[in-house]
């Protein structure tokens, strides 16, 4: 497996499927980092210096060790329901959601909902929203008036690695940016 696939498959260890290699998380989120390393290492040489290695030059730092090193989770992201004590903070004035043209109509319904995780995820520049759009498709943005959100009562939280969260958007608070 690449550096890049490995790196894939502990984010869908850490996030949704501890299971795929016969490991859980306990309620913060955190698995022991023995057990991944050996859960790991069944499939393909893995060690201790390849995880560090990984959670040092992710791109988004999506991985946190605990002070000792004995634990490890991913800081946001999350399909099953952990708690990993997540900032709650006031939200920048704007925030933006990408996501793709062919759930525009559902989103403008609905607004947005976490779907399989646990947030919705937003970011404070529009690039970084883009990047997260194209994964889905034909990219479009969305600004979030989270100031508003923010004065009546929604709840905001940055997660370690700077991504903003919060559990949905109402329709009234988003605006499309791109004509699409
Ligand atoms: C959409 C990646 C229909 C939502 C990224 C999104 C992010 C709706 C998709 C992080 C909807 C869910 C999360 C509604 C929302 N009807 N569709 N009412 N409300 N949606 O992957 O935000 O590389 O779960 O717009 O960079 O794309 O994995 O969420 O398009 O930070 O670390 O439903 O995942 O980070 O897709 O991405 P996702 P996301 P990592």
């Amino acid at each position: 497996m690449s550096f890049e696939t490995t790196s894939k498959f502990i984010a869908l260890i850490l996030r949704h499927k501890p299971e795929a290699i016969g490991i859980t998380l306990d309620e913060h989120g955190w698995a022991n980092v023995d057990e991944l390393i050996k859960g790991i290492a069944k499939r393909q040489p893995f060690d201790m210096a390849m995880l560090e290695e990984i959670v040092a030059t992710d791109d988004k730092q999506r991985y946190s060790f605990n002070e000792d090193k004995t634990l490890i989770r991913a800081n946001q992201g999350h399909s099953i329901p952990v708690d990993v004590e997540l900032e709650e903070k006031e939200p920048p004035s704007i925030l933006y959601h990408g996501t793709a043209v062919k759930y525009k109509a559902s989103i403008e319904e609905k607004g947005l909902i976490p779907k399989s995780r646990l947030y919705v995820h937003l970011s404070s520049d529009e690039e970084t929203a883009l990047k997260v759009g194209q994964r889905h498709g034909t990219p479009i943005i969305y600004t979030i008036n989270a100031a508003q959100m923010h004065k009546d009562g929604y709840k905001f939280y940055i997660s370690k690695n700077g991504v903003w969260l919060t559990k949905s958007v109402p329709v009234k608070y988003h605006s499309r940016v791109r004509a699409l």
